[in-house]
């Protein structure tokens, strides 16, 4: 028994990784991706058409099928499920999902029946607000009003976030006050899953819960007063929350029956896909950053002591291996790198040649605020993407330069806002789908002036999930897990001086840009 399943549910896709760790080697990966094999559920990029840009929420039965999906591939590919030791999970972050009357007995799962006709019925909100939503100020504003916008920050390690749970839940109490009456259980992503696992309430992890604005970090319990000025009876809808990595049961027995898991097969908390990175990457330690380029584009690193950002835009959140994460998130990602690469109808081949060969560091001055959707860091609004520079380059006509000038902007937006997490890193770990883009990579190890790493596999959230099994479940430390499968890409990825001479120029030019976007 020396195999361990990592599953992420993340935007846009249910993956899942196999680690061996006796022969050290990932046995057995599988991704469903929403939009192709889910389209029943009108979600192409992962989420539902709301008329309001802001509003985005995701079917929940969509994740839920996805499970069926994915271990019905890993029966057809013959894959012996009876031999996994162990399972962890890793869940997009902050998005909810409200369940009602009847819910725990529903939990019982009948065989004879899939995991969506017996989770319907017992959602007392159909759909789940995920971490893209931006429909919540006014609710942020209440929390903060209630008790001190630097109160938030400091108890909850961020300020009142409109994509955080607290600020969601606030809005589904006002709009709908008798479903939320009704609602007797508020699971994250994360904790969703992991119940349907285990065919029982999970607990929330304090890595995930943490992106709530309702946890206390000093007391690693959810604060009365968040509780309080989010919604009412709030706490008894809430499990306590518990240390990354804590035993919750055994697969359930719909999944003995229907996948032949082992009805011994133990199942570890989940957590958030941010905190399963940083475990994936084998970066808990401090010292280490690490920037994802996912549908979100994230930067972060392990914390020994919680710090917050002075601006307001960096997170707080638990390390499933102890301590803490500073985090900051950018929507724009690869969604913004998508919607330019569909306006030109350009592939990936097309887009890494614009910026290898059509285009040169710094675009000849030419440069762009990329904000498709309603940005997160800075908050922006709707706005839209906006240029500056040549009218030929306002214009469109240069495919390939406003291809560049997405890349650099995001590059140039993600170092000004990563500046309060302190020393300037001069190694960064690279992770997440488009990580596997070097010439993508070439214009961030330019902006930061710093030299870039990639791990061998992209699926690091899957890979740290894994290892949370593995770990929690006592195969080995951490340590021995990150040294047998962190294998870093002998290929480095380093900056050119004069590039990043450039970017220091420009700069002070893009903040003021920002700046007069948020005026
Ligand atoms: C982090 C965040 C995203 C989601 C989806 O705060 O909102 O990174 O976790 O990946």
């Amino acid at each position: 028994m020396s195999f361990y399943l990592g599953l992420d549910a993340s935007t846009q896709s249910m993956s899942c990784m196999v680690i061996d760790v006796d022969t050290n080697e990932i046995v057995y990966e599988n991704s469903i991706n929403f939009g192709s094999a889910l389209p029943q559920y009108n979600s192409t990029s992962g989420f539902l058409h709301n008329e309001d840009p802001l509003i985005k929420h995701a079917d929940p039965l969509m994740w839920v099928e996805s499970l069926d999906l994915l271990f019905s591939k890993m029966k057809e590919d013959n894959y012996d499920l009876s031999k996994i030791k162990a399972i962890s999970g890793s869940g997009q972050q902050h998005g909810s999902v409200y369940l009602g009357n009847g819910y725990k007995e529903a939990f019982n799962f009948s065989p004879e029946q899939d995991l969506k006709s017996q989770i319907e019925p017992i959602l007392s909100r159909k759909t789940a607000p995920i971490w893209m939503d931006s429909s919540t100020t006014e609710e942020c504003n209440e929390i903060a009003e209630a008790i001190g916008a630097e109160r938030v920050l400091s108890i909850s390690g961020s300020q009142a976030i409109e994509r955080f749970t607290g600020p969601q839940i606030r809005k589904f109490f006002k709009e709908d006050t008798r479903s939320y009456a009704a609602t007797e259980r508020i699971h994250l992503v994360s904790s969703f899953l992991a119940s349907i696992l285990v065919g029982g309430d999970a607990p929330i992890d304090l890595g995930d819960g943490a992106g709530m604005n309702l946890l206390s970090l000093a007391d690693a319990n959810w604060s009365p007063e968040l509780l309080e000025a989010t919604a009412p009876d709030l706490k008894d809808k809430l499990l306590d929350p518990v240390p990354g990595g804590t035993k919750i049961g055994e697969v359930c027995s719909y999944f003995v029956s229907k996948y032949g898991f082992n009805s011994n097969t133990e199942v570890y908390a989940w957590s958030g896909d941010n905190p399963c990175s940083l475990v994936g990457l084998g970066a808990t330690a401090p010292g280490t950053a690490v920037i994802s380029l996912g549908t979100s584009d994230t930067f972060f690193g392990a914390m020994s002591q919680p710090k917050t950002d002075p601006k307001g835009y960096g997170h707080v959140f638990g390390n499933p291996a102890g301590g803490f994460m500073s985090l900051i998130c950018f929507k724009n990602g690869s969604l913004a790198r998508e919607a330019i690469a569909n306006k030109f109808s350009f592939d990936w081949d097309q887009f890494s040649k614009a910026l290898s060969e059509e285009t040169s560091p710094g675009n000849a001055g030419d440069m762009m605020l990329p904000f498709f959707e309603a940005e997160i860091t800075p908050r922006t609004g709707e706005c839209g993407p906006q240029y500056f520079g040549s009218s030929s380059f306002i214009n469109g006509e240069h495919a390939a330069k406003q291809i560049r000038a997405v890349v650099e902007a995001q590059a140039m937006n993600m170092r000004i806002h990563s500046e309060w997490m302190g020393d300037k890193p001069t190694t960064i770990l690279m992770t997440g789908g488009a990580s596997k883009n070097t010439e993508l990579l070439q214009v961030f190890t330019d902006v930061f002036g710093a030299t870039l790493k990639r791990l061998s596999t992209a699926n690091t959230a899957a890979m740290g999930a894994a290892f949370m099994a593995a770990e929690n479940a006592g195969a080995m430390s951490y340590e021995e897990l990150f040294e047998k499968f962190c294998k870093v890409d002998p290929e480095f990825i380093e900056p050119n001086p004069q590039s990043t001479q450039i970017f220091e120029t420009l700069l002070p030019q893009f903040e003021k840009h920002l700046e007069d976007l948020l005026v």
